[in-house]
């Protein structure tokens, strides 16, 4: 009689991996995919306009960052004043309309104030600064931002650290710093190093991992790496490269999002149907990577763009139509 029994065990047991195992994995494949953030950089002064800027944004994205409000020229004009005024607007803008705002960009070496670059600095007066500096912005905003860049572009084009005013003055303790100093502030926030150009195989992507394996061994806070992905049709990575590389990273216990991504394209035919196969293969990785769970590009509409619209980088024409790299976007992330 015992025979039976085992064998309708088994039975058992077979049924529930073929039914009850693809239902898990599908069941975490569906919250990866719905985890995943869709956010854009935007112009405030476009964006708080009712009009057709506006609504393309409301319409599809539900995080923003900032693309010049909270850069250290804006915030701190003068060296004993912070000025939260455009910062402010544009957080409470985003909370009465449920948009998340990942906080960009803490220490970086563009957009500084000039009373800031004009001035020279001992080390124990530039480290009081930045430690005020990044304790006041992340209290200030704590519970309003989740996220931030506290470090932005700590890299030179071969791997080494960029010898950038604060590596100068303060050596290179300043990134392990700003990220406590953070912390500090907002435990609670996510803290990342945002970075272009290390989304591919090459030496500065070697020498990021190296830099965030540093940190992690040294137990500093630090949540993700953000990949900027400026990318164009001609430069990009290939789609298993990148899965490689975002997998790399995550092997470190990171996030690892898309952060800034856009795909500038040339006067050639057949350019916006190479944009949207990079699009796609870029969100496609993503939402193959459990850590990456906000995929951002820098602007929506080829109308704002840092590059200028005849590059057309975005997923949305000038007119605010989607493009091809738009259903892409959806395609790769599989809504
Ligand atoms: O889009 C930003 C542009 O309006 C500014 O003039 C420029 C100044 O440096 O910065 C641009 O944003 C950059 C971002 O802050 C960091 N990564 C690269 C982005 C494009 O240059």
């Amino acid at each position: 009689m015992a025979q039976p029994r085992f064998l309708m065990l088994l039975l058992l047991g077979v049924a529930a991996t073929l039914v009850v195992r693809p239902l898990l994995t599908d069941e975490v494949g569906a919250k990866a995919r719905s985890g995943i953030v869709v956010g854009a950089a935007v112009d405030w002064g476009l964006l708080q306009q009712p009009g057709p800027y506006q609504s393309l944004f409301l319409e599809h994205y539900s995080s923003l960052t900032p693309e010049n409000e909270m850069k250290m020229d804006a915030l701190a004009p003068a060296p004993d004043r912070l000025d939260f005024g455009r910062a402010d607007d544009l957080v409470e803008w985003a909370a009465a309309h449920h948009i998340k705002v990942h906080g960009h960009t803490l220490v970086w070496h563009r957009q500084l104030p000039a009373w800031l670059e004009q001035r020279r600095w001992t080390r124990p007066e530039l480290a009081a600064f930045l430690r005020r500096y990044v304790t006041t912005v992340v209290r200030h905003f704590r519970g309003r931002v989740g996220s931030w860049d506290v470090i932005n572009e700590p890299l030179a084009a071969d791997g080494s650290l960029r010898r950038n005013v604060w590596l100068r003055v303060l050596g290179r303790g300043y990134i392990a710093d700003a990220l406590r100093w953070a912390h500090a502030a907002d435990p609670s926030a996510r803290l990342y190093i945002n970075e272009f150009d290390v989304e591919r195989n090459g030496p500065k992507r070697r020498a990021m991992y190296r830099l965030l394996r540093g940190l992690k061994r040294q137990g500093v806070p630090l949540d993700g790496i953000g990949l900027q992905a400026h990318l164009t049709t001609q430069w990009h990575p290939g789609g298993r490269e990148l899965r490689w590389v975002m997998g790399r990273y995550a092997a470190l216990g990171l996030r690892v999002d898309v952060s800034e991504l856009d795909v500038a394209i040339g006067p050639q035919a057949g350019e916006l149907t190479r944009q949207a196969r990079i699009y796609r293969s870029v969100a496609a990785a993503c939402r193959q990577e459990p850590a990456c769970q906000r995929f951002a590009t820098w602007g929506f509409t080829d109308s704002s763009t840092w590059l200028g619209s005849g590059r057309r980088p975005l997923p949305f024409d000038a007119a605010g139509q989607p493009k091809p790299a738009w259903q892409a976007v959806r395609a790769g992330l599989g809504r």
